[in-house]
């Protein structure tokens, strides 16, 4: 039997891309199981989780990989890059950045939401998969930039989000392109997590309010969200 988490493993850990198996390969809950199996290796190598993210929560990511369905992976502490900090290209494949909002867990809750940039990066030949095998791949998470944290302000359902490269505007969008409103996507994490309880601390990514952008050596990035502000990276060059 193929050992899809130890070919995954292999393509991150070595940077190499993995072509994709095709459609049969394994299904959505066995994905989910190679994907738990993924994320244990990299906890074998003491990273550890900080939260997860949720993924094809808008219908710009839903139209790039012609698929309709939410999914979600785990967040690593090696994924954190700090705000204004450096996004190392030397360990990614192809990087692509998206503009996102996280929440912080307390109590099962949400204690706060932070406007925040999401790097990712299939470890899939040419960023074409499976949604089984986007899945298995952790749902491509390869990284993230959390901006500062705040009380949730009234209606962050219609916040405008804007992503620069370079200072220049490169995707336009509105929170309202996560499941109509962020906070649905919180709800849909704590449905999916395991046992349903997210510990405190937990980050929730809740999904990209526009399509991602590839990221080139020493482009600078920046994600500005209404009301909350704005989270940036410099990519290595
Ligand atoms: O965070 C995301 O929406 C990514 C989900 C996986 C699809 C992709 O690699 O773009
Ligand atoms: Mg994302």
């Amino acid at each position: 039997m193929t050992d899809y988490a130890g070919a995954l493993d292999d393509a991150l850990t070595g940077v190499k891309e993995l072509p994709s198996f095709g459609p049969g390969a394994f299904d959505v809950p066995a994905a989910y199981a190679i994907q738990r199996d993924l994320v244990s290796r990299r906890e074998a190598r003491g990273e550890k989780i900080v939260g997860i993210k949720l993924g094809l929560t808008s219908r710009a990511k839903m139209q790039q990989m012609g698929v309709d369905e939410v999914i979600w992976g785990w967040l690593t502490d090696a994924m954190r890059i700090a705000d204004g900090g450096v996004l190392d290209l030397a360990p990614r494949i192809h990087p692509k950045v998206e503009p996102e909002v996280a929440f912080l867990v307390r109590g099962g809750e949400i204690a706060a939401i932070a406007p925040a940039l999401e790097v990712i990066d299939s470890r899939w030949l040419d960023f074409k998969f499976t949604l089984p095998e986007v899945i298995a791949d952790n749902t491509s998470a390869a990284g993230f930039v959390v901006g500062n944290w705040q009380p949730v302000p009234d209606g962050v359902d219609n916040l405008g989000v804007l992503l620069e490269i370079d200072g220049r505007v490169v995707e336009i969008g509105s929170t309202a392109a996560i499941l109509g409103d962020p906070r649905r996507a919180f709800a849909e994490a704590a449905r999916l997590y395991p046992g349903r309880i997210l510990p405190d601390e937990s980050i929730v990514l809740a999904g990209a309010a526009t399509a991602a952008v590839s990221v080139q050596p020493g482009s600078a990035v920046r994600v500005s969200v209404e009301k909350l502000g704005a989270a940036r990276l410099k990519a290595s060059s």
